[in-house]
């Protein structure tokens, strides 16, 4: 009798963790790379975007462009010249905390703005949006839940 009262608690409370799996998935960004129009596009770019150990930015372009992983220096002063990916699309794994700075060494083009500057933060355990995210997302399922459990409680 209770055990099928609780049928439909346990079917909730999956459909809860099942919200939570997708919550934390790695983000797969997708980035328009060219010379910037506006000083403020790759600024804006990153603004609505958090960038965690797991997910990934793919660099893609038409025309005459390149990827290079570089240091803060080198961002600063547009000086990197080796080490460049330059077929596109180009994915690049975001595999550690901090600073990440990208830029592209064709002519003048990193100091006309084509270039990208990232924080990587730790996935799982942060104490900020994720956990609401979480709560937020199995909130839900258990009330749910907790209307079923009573209503055979009381009604049989
Ligand atoms: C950020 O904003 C852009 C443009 O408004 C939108 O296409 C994109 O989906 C947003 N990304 C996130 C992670 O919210
Ligand atoms: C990359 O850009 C090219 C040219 O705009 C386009 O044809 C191609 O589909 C894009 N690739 C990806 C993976 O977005
Ligand atoms: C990031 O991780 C991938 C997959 O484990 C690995 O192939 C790649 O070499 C790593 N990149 C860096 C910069 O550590
Ligand atoms: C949680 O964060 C701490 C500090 O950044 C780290 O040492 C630990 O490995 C993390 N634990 C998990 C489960 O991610
Ligand atoms: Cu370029």
């Amino acid at each position: 009798m209770a055990c099928r009262g609780l049928m439909p608690s346990v079917c909730c409370f999956m459909f809860g963790l099942a919200f939570l799996a997708a919550s934390a998935a790695a983000a797969e960004y997708k980035l328009h790379w060219i010379v910037p129009t506006s000083a403020d596009y790759y600024t804006n770019w990153i603004s609505n975007k958090t960038f965690e150990v797991g997910d990934s930015v793919m660099f893609n372009w038409s025309t005459t462009h390149n990827v290079a992983d570089v240091s803060k220096s080198e961002y600063d002063d547009c000086s990197k010249t080796s080490s460049v990916v330059a077929s596109h699309p180009v994915q690049i794994q975001l595999n550690s905390t901090g600073s990440r700075y990208f830029i592209c060494t064709v002519d003048d083009h990193c100091g006309r703005g084509q270039k990208l500057a990232i924080t990587v933060k730790n996935s799982g355990n942060d104490t900020s949006s994720a956990s609401f995210v979480s709560v937020g997302a199995l909130y839900p399922g258990l009330a749910i839940s907790l209307v079923y459990f009573l209503s055979y409680y009381y009604y049989i």
